[in-house]
């Protein structure tokens, strides 16, 4: 499965008729990789004119040329600690994308780094979901702020953001629903945990707004996060189930259209499953440079 996008894309590279079929099903192919028809319009464009300019053209520069295109549609940004304070992540999205396992491995890592993090199970709407949050919590060391399943989540923002201040903790990773009675009532509730959070943190770079996109999604990864960008503001994506589906392609139009940049990436169900983006990587994986 991995790799099959950029593999295709290869494989129509070496294709050594560049009539206009060849342009067309490169378009297609793009649109088919989550790249969205301006994207897939312009890159084939480019290859179409390098085409015409110069006699040879190989795969190996065509793909080269397609990552200069989209190079500039993605940006890396790995989070760092605003040190001697206490840091607030929120980890948004919708349901079964992976925000509470994402936790567990955000915890890992900025431990790993020697930080003393938090978990505050501000999923209440779902009846496992404190639980769950719980386990993970007790798998890596962390101290967990509770409340009873139903109750309001911006009370847990409250009351974590206070015990963390008290006892010195670095950082603090909340878990959010991801589903409630309605998409309306979803964001209402955000909207509320976002303002409880921004009146108690001591300044705003401390506090960060991540939204778990999960790669199998495919195009549906941008409207995710429109909506929530919308509603709430985000800082970053972190993209998971990468190991599952490298497809990743709606990334370049969040990318582009919403200008946000990329964290973390979900490679599996372990805690050190989690790597820092890398965009050359992610982009030659994208291309099938180096398959
Ligand atoms: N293969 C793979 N599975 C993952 C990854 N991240 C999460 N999962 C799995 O995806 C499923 C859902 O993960 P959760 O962390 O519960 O997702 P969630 O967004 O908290 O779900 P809700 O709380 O129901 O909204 C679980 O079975 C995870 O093990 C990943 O990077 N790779
Ligand atoms: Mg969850």
């Amino acid at each position: 499965m991995k790799k099959t996008f950029g593999a295709r894309l290869k494989a129509l590279f070496g294709i050594q008729t560049l009539d206009e079929n060849f342009f067309e099903e490169l378009e297609d192919m793009l649109i088919e990789g989550d790249l969205g028809a301006k994207t897939a319009m312009e890159v084939s464009d480019a290859v179409r004119k390098l085409a015409k300019s110069e006699k040879k053209t190989s795969v190996e520069e065509m793909q080269q040329l397609v990552k200069r295109l989209l190079q500039q549609k993605v940006r890396a940004w790995v989070p760092s600690l605003v040190p001697g304070k206490t840091n607030i992540f929120l980890i948004l999205g919708v349901n079964g994308v992976g925000k509470t396992t994402t936790i567990a491995k955000l915890a890992t890592y900025y431990q790993n780094r020697g930080n003393s993090v938090i978990m505050a199970a501000a999923d209440t709407f779902r009846a496992a979901a404190i639980d769950q949050l719980e386990l993970h919590a007790q798998r890596t060391g962390c101290r967990i702020i509770k409340h009873a399943h139903g109750s309001d989540p911006g009370a847990v923002l409250f009351d974590a953001v206070q015990s963390a201040h008290a006892k010195g903790d670095q950082l603090v990773l909340a878990d959010t629903a991801g589903r409630m009675h309605n998409k309306e009532n979803l964001l209402r509730e955000l909207q509320k945990i976002d303002k409880v959070i921004k009146s108690r943190i001591e300044d705003e770079s401390c506090y960060k707004r991540f939204l778990v996109i999960d790669a199998t999604t495919g195009q549906n990864g941008l409207s995710q996060a429109q909506l929530f960008h919308q509603a709430i503001g985000l800082d970053a994506i972190i993209l998971t189930k990468y190991d599952s589906a490298a497809k990743g392609g709606s990334l370049i139009q969040i990318g582009e259209k919403l200008e946000l940049p990329i964290a973390f990436v979900g490679l599996g169900e372990r805690y050190g499953d989690l790597r820092e983006f890398d965009t050359d990587e992610f982009l030659d994986s994208l291309v099938g440079i180096g398959t």
